[in-house]
């Protein structure tokens, strides 16, 4: 089983709610405010974990949730911030934002992280609403309340080097000949199912290579295999283009090698342009009698666009000249270049929302979730109250999106179970 995308949901934790409470002792009339602060809620975290190289493990877990913050406590006891919720990605995890399918995030190094969505701010509690002239302050403040948030996670395999060709070519055979993967090899189509990843040395230094599915014409459009993997090509940063010389299928290996690059340059541009190497493998099975001729032949046709290996992976032939070669040709690459990052600020909190409608010639209401959250626990006839209730509405920018609606000097604004006349 092999899963390189998936979508999942989830959630920050709540803040915790401040807390209203006053001291009470014995013999101590109107005890000061002394209700704490809620915790915060825990983040949700993304980090990449070399230990993982598919999505498999969210095969059936796809809900993520951190813990909320605990609400304030009596005593000035403040609420306990709930833990971040780290969810583990391999190394090579795009993360998009599933209502936009952009780029929020790519993560390619290991151990790299990535703070998805913030945890909800714990609300104030009473004490902190006390001044001098307002010594009891009958309100506390809500916890920040998050929302779910749907993410995709898309795997793109990094690797220096992919594995390209028709099925049967020789792919698995290569990557098993010259490094310490053990992909399965067998004598039809598709045998391999999702890449194959191998470390191939090169005398002190090594690379990553990674056997892709078989392509065939039409992959681009999704025929075969092959498109769910291209986007695994993406990420390489030299492909080496596996050609059945010998035609054992009864394919002119020719054809072969301009179909395959056809549907590259069909599926991007990026990928076409990808530098390549070409192994002209099986050559075990061309007739020693006419195998130098016929190479010749076949190179000819090729011509001197990509550099040309004879090898057989089967027989152990050419293999050291080409990994010699390839790993010239990495070492030339410019590392890999993270994908652009087409949604810089998600809303990290998913915070609430309001509306302004006109009900009547003068007359506006605010409907939506953030309002109320800013009318939780208003008390009319506190004066604290009250002005912590303007200002709130003021800073979330409400006065300024009824003025854009039209409000005017003496116009009546219901919000909840509240109504004011405006005045400046
Ligand atoms: N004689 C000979 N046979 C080879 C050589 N390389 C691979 N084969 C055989 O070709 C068949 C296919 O090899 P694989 O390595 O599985 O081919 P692949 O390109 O990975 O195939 P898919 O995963 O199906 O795309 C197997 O039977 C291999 O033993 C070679 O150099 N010479
Ligand atoms: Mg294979």
């Amino acid at each position: 089983m092999f899963l390189d995308k998936v979508k999942i949901t989830c959630k920050a934790g709540n803040g915790g709610n401040g807390k209203v409470h006053f001291r009470r002792e014995k013999f101590v009339p109107n005890g000061g405010p002394e209700g704490g602060d809620g915790g915060r809620g825990g983040s949700i975290i993304f980090k990449t974990t070399p230990n993982m190289t598919n999505l498999v493990e969210f095969r059936f877990t796809k809900n993520f949730k951190a813990g909320n913050g605990e609400d304030g406590g009596n005593n000035m006891c403040d609420g306990k911030s709930a833990e971040d919720l780290y969810i583990y990605v391999p190394v090579g995890t795009v993360i998009k934002n599933a209502a936009t399918n952009k780029v929020i995030a790519d993560l390619t190094t290991a151990d790299e992280e990535f703070l998805a969505l913030k945890g909800g701010r714990g609300g104030k509690g009473n004490s902190k609403f006390a001044t001098a002239t307002r010594q009891a302050p009958r309100f506390a403040e809500m916890g920040e309340q998050t929302k779910p948030f749907e993410l995709i996670l898309e795997l793109k395999t990094i690797a220096d080097v992919g594995l390209i060709g028709y099925p049967n070519v020789g792919k698995s055979s290569l990557l098993k000949a010259v490094s310490n993967a053990k992909p399965k090899i067998a004598n039809y189509h598709f045998t391999t199912l999702s890449p194959n990843i191998g470390v191939v040395k090169a005398y002190d230094s090594s690379m990553v290579w990674a056997d892709i599915p078989g392509l065939i014409e039409g992959a681009s459009e999704g025929i075969g295999l092959g498109h769910d993997f291209l986007r695994h090509i993406e990420r390489t940063r030299v492909l080496i283009h596996v050609i059945d010389a010998a035609g054992s299928e009864g394919r002119d290996p020719y054809q072969d090698y301009l179909k395959i690059n056809e549907e590259l340059e069909k599926y991007s541009d990026y990928v076409a342009n990808i530098p390549q190497v070409i192994a002209l493998n099986k050559i075990d099975l061309i007739d020693p009698d006419i195998r130098e001729e016929y190479l010749v032949e076949l190179k000819k046709q090729i011509g001197d666009e990509h550099k040309v290996f004879e090898i057989s992976a089967a027989a152990f032939m050419g293999l050291d000249d080409l990994i010699k070669y390839v790993s010239t040709v990495v070492e030339k690459q410019p590392d890999i270049v993270k994908m652009e990052i087409e949604e810089e600020n998600i809303d990290r909190r998913t915070k609430k929302t309001f509306e302004v409608i006109q009900l009547d010639e003068g007359y506006f209401e605010v409907v939506g979730d953030l309002i109320e959250e800013i009318a939780f626990g208003v008390v009319l006839d506190d004066y604290t109250s009250f002005s912590y209730f303007q200002k709130r509405v003021k800073d979330e920018g409400i006065i300024d999106a009824l003025l854009d609606a039209g409000l005017q000097e003496g116009d009546t604004v219901k919000m909840c179970q509240i109504e004011f006349e405006y005045t400046l």
